[in-house]
């Protein structure tokens, strides 16, 4: 019998008068609890489930709509996404700040109340992973028909734990209770095959090749909502989670061979256990190998299914798909793609290759060479012995192309090769993604020309219409709009709403940059924003801080390059001036707030973080400055600390060695909430610089020009350290062990490191930096105009939405438009 569906099509909406029911509901039958048993978590719960139905009415209508419209879909495969909390984010997307807080007065619950009880997805560990999370949220504003595919791991970036100054990583259990945000989709199971060998036959005359893998892992589908601003749309972002077939384990099992099932059954399911948590070191780890092939493999089938609904064709396929690769984590899916059409759909090579280098557009976010992925033949070999035959072919068609090119040069080929020779015989990741893509883009101006010029620029030269910039950009929802209420209040009285889905209204505040009245508002917004920020360093950190105090932000994973160490060591310069010279009066406090995490193997970054703290703990109690410093080191840096800190920042830290730093994001971010930037000319800080005027921002340092020529003269930096006071008397005091005296000798490795090589170049850049720094106090005085410059940094920030960069993905590289419902539905 067929069933009469015309009842489910009811929608429900989004009314005040109905909130508290559904919300009551929940609380009741979901969670068995009444007013007298329900805990804080229950509540949240049943907030969110009560929002969770509203998000799915509109989650099934998008997807008539994309199916309706037969649209080319964008598939954007990312091995990371930081999504942070998505309470209140889908809260506001769907507009539903209003009704909600009203609908549910009567019963005395306000939302925002319960946002704490939320567990932050933090399954990425920097940049690379929130700019993904910014994307899906762009994606679906723009109504674009995109899905996000990921890995659903079990536990996310590690939790950051101080103990004696030394970081700890704890386990990030964020699916300890439930994942109200996602939904198993138990019916799209597919399986992923490993090992094995690859036996060859012969069909009329023609090779062919059956990969008869060793063993199977299962990928299940989970999904979570992405909820579009204000536009009733909602994407999927779909993660992966592996698990071991049953039938396959009872088979060894009924052999009598238990405990190989059992630890087959473990292996497999460890896939997606753990995020890895490297920023840009590579590890080599034979498991990670095998989580980036189960991650392609999963959502290639996925694809494959969903084009199969449209068409039969495979011709079709690039203009039904576009698989975007977030970095080479997932570029295997190059081979993956080409053996489903040679091997499974019998398509001839030449054909299949056409397909798959149409399908595919690379991003790079990276270019220090120890984050360029490589993988070993060996790995290939015991895991995935047919895509190396793949690779080898494809490699040996590509160097035939080269040499055609580039008669007689031997040496082009050994540097274009898809196969690194020595020492050890690997894959070169990035090559392969630039072969099987049609675009190749950097996420910067100065990122894509380094792209061009120094990284790749044989494959520049080959295929100069491959290379392309798209300058990376933030959500203006969750970093405006959600960060900071207060702000995107005032500018919404004063120009309209527009701004949060066409950021460059912004422009539009320029004008009251000069208004009094408006800047007296500004201020005050800061100031409430640091009164909250204040009271966090408290709890976390216990030191206390005046509320009026300049705050100097510096957050983000720790890395040398990235020279937090030159940002500490300048405390320590300015600690050193106060102690000798006393020359406190009236100025205001200065606090020095850092965060971020070190990868767990990375020793400098590591004893970075030490040394921020043993520092912190010696200023901050010396009575002789009279708390005219403070450094704050507050652990366990996540999306949702971002939110409250860069609200409340006056200056930004952005201080890499130029050409070290591919864009940066977090520059942005603070730019938008009215900190004003301290900023070497590195990726986007340049083009930021652009936009706000070069009189309302402060750099400083080496260009990468001249970085490059100290790199490839003699650069010394022992003979800076003997001849500059400033540097000798800090580093001298720290190798005095003034900050480790119950440990001394602990910062010798800094110091060496520092003296003998300055690989970042600290000691080169070090008085620029302090007279930068100083200009910035002088310019601080004059409250009127640093008040006019941070307004002037919101109004002109309108480039660095990720709107206006998904527009230009979809529109240059993906060729797909915005899916709208027709007028009238
Ligand atoms: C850049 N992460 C930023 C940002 O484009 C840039 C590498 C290997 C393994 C795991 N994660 C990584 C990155 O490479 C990364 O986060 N890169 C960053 O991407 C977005 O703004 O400058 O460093």
């Amino acid at each position: 019998m067929k069933a009469n569906w015309d009842n489910i099509d009811a929608q429900i909406t989004m009314q005040k008068e109905s909130l508290a029911n559904f919300f009551v509901h929940y609380l009741k039958f979901f969670g068995g609890k009444d007013r007298y048993s329900a805990s804080e978590l229950d509540v949240y719960n049943a907030l969110a489930y009560t929002i969770r139905d509203h998000i799915i009415e509109k989650w099934l209508a998008t997807k008539v709509l994309y199916n309706k419209s037969h649209s080319k879909r964008i598939y954007y495969l990312s091995m990371e996404y930081l999504l942070g909390r998505l309470f209140s984010n889908n809260i506001i997307n769907l507009g539903a700040d209003k009704e909600f807080r009203e609908g549910l007065k009567k019963l005395g619950v306000d939302w925002e109340d319960y946002t704490p009880w939320e567990r932050e997805s933090a399954l990425g560990n920097g940049g690379l992973g929130r700019l993904a999370a910014c994307f899906l949220d762009s994606m679906a504003t723009l109504n674009l028909p995109a899905i996000g595919y990921g890995l659903r791991y079990e536990y996310g970036i590690f939790r950051q734990d101080i103990c004696q100054g030394y970081q700890v990583e704890e386990p990030d259990e964020w699916l300890k209770f439930d994942n109200i945000w996602e939904m198993k989709r138990i019916e799209h199971t597919v399986p992923v095959h490993f090992g094995g060998e690859v036996e060859t036959y012969h069909i009329d005359g023609v090779e062919k090749f059956n990969w008869c893998p060793s063993y199977t892992v299962l990928g299940i589908p989970y999904d979570m909502p992405v909820v579009g601003y204000g536009n009733n749309i909602v994407n999927t972002l779909r993660l992966w989670s592996a698990k071991v077939s049953e039938e396959f384990d009872l088979q060894d099992f009924n052999q009598g061979n238990y405990i190989d099932a059992v630890s087959e059954k473990v292996e497999g399911e460890t896939l997606t256990k753990v995020l890895y948590p490297d920023d840009r070191t590579e590890s080599g780890r034979e498991l990670r190998f095998r989580q980036q092939y189960f991650f392609v493999c999963c959502s290639i089938q996925d694809i494959m299914r969903k084009f199969l609904k449209e068409s039969s064709d495979f011709r079709d396929f690039p203009k039904k798909a576009v698989i975007q690769l977030n970095d080479t984590h997932p570029s295997i899916s190059i081979a993956e793609l080409m053996r489903i059409l040679v091997d499974e759909k019998h398509l001839p090579w030449d054909v299949a290759w056409d397909i798959t280098r149409k399908s595919f557009g690379y991003t790079n976010h990276t270019i220090l060479p120890e984050a360029l992925e490589k993988w070993p033949v060996e790995f290939f070999q015991r895991h995935l012995p047919r895509h190396l035959q793949i690779i080898y072919k494809l490699n040996q068609h590509f160097l035939q192309e080269v040499s055609v090119q580039n008669p007689g040069d031997n040496d082009i080929l050994r540097r274009m090769s898809l196969v690194e020779e020595y020492p050890q015989k690997k894959i070169r990741m990035a090559h392969l993604a630039i072969i099987g893509s049609t675009s190749v883009n950097g996420v910067s101006e100065i990122h894509s020309e380094i792209l061009k010029e120094q990284v790749m620029p044989d494959f520049y030269n080959s295929f100069p219409h491959k290379f392309n910039n798209k300058t990376n950009g933030i959500t203006p929802r969750r970093w405006l709009l959600q960060a900071n209420p207060s702000l995107a209040k005032l500018i919404t009285e004063k120009i309209g709403k527009e701004w949060i889905t066409d950021l460059s209204q912004l422009k539009k505040l320029e004008k009251y940059a000069d208004d009094k009245d408006f800047r007296k508002r500004f201020d005050k917004i800061k100031l409430e924003n640091k009164k909250k920020l204040a009271k966090l360093i408290e709890i976390e950190t216990g030191v206390v801080v005046e509320d009026d105090a300049i705050f100097d932000v510096q957050i983000k994973r720790i890395h040398e390059y990235k020279r937090q160490l030159m940002n500490i060591l300048h405390v320590i310069h300015l600690y050193c001036e106060l102690r000798d010279h006393k020359n406190f009066k009236d100025a205001p406090q200065r606090v020095f707030l850092f965060a971020g995490k070190a990868a767990p193997g990375y020793y400098m970054a590591k004893m970075i973080i030490k040394l921020i703290l043993n520092v912190a703990k010696v200023i901050n109690n010396d009575e002789l400055i009279k708390d005219k410093i403070k450094v704050v080191f507050i652990p366990n840096y996540k999306v949702s600390l971002a939110e409250t800190i860069i609200p409340a920042t006056d200056i930004s830290e952005q201080i890499s060695t130029a050409g070290k730093e591919a864009s940066g994001t977090g520059n942005m971010k603070f730019a938008l909430n009215g900190a004003l930037t301290i900023g070497t000319l590195d990726g986007a800080n340049i083009e930021i610089m652009n936009e706000v005027g070069k009189e309302n921002i402060f750099t400083f340092g080496l260009d990468i020009d001249e970085i490059k020529a100290k790199r490839e003269g003699n650069y010394e930096p022992y003979q800076l350290y003997s001849e500059n006071p400033n540097i000798k008397k800090v580093i001298d005091l720290i190798q005095s062990n003034f900050f480790s005296l119950h440990e001394p000798g602990i910062f010798e490795p800094i110091c060496n490191s520092l003296l003998t090589q300055d690989q970042y170049f600290v000691f080169a850049d070090f008085n620029a930096y302090m007279e930068c720094h100083e200009k910035i106090l002088q310019e601080y005085k004059n409250q009127k105009q640093w008040t006019k410059k941070a307004i002037l940094n919101v109004a002109r920030m309108g480039k660095f939405s990720s709107d206006r960069t998904i527009n230009e993905y979809a529109a240059d590289i993906w060729k797909v438009s915005p899916v709208k419902p027709k007028k009238g539905k």
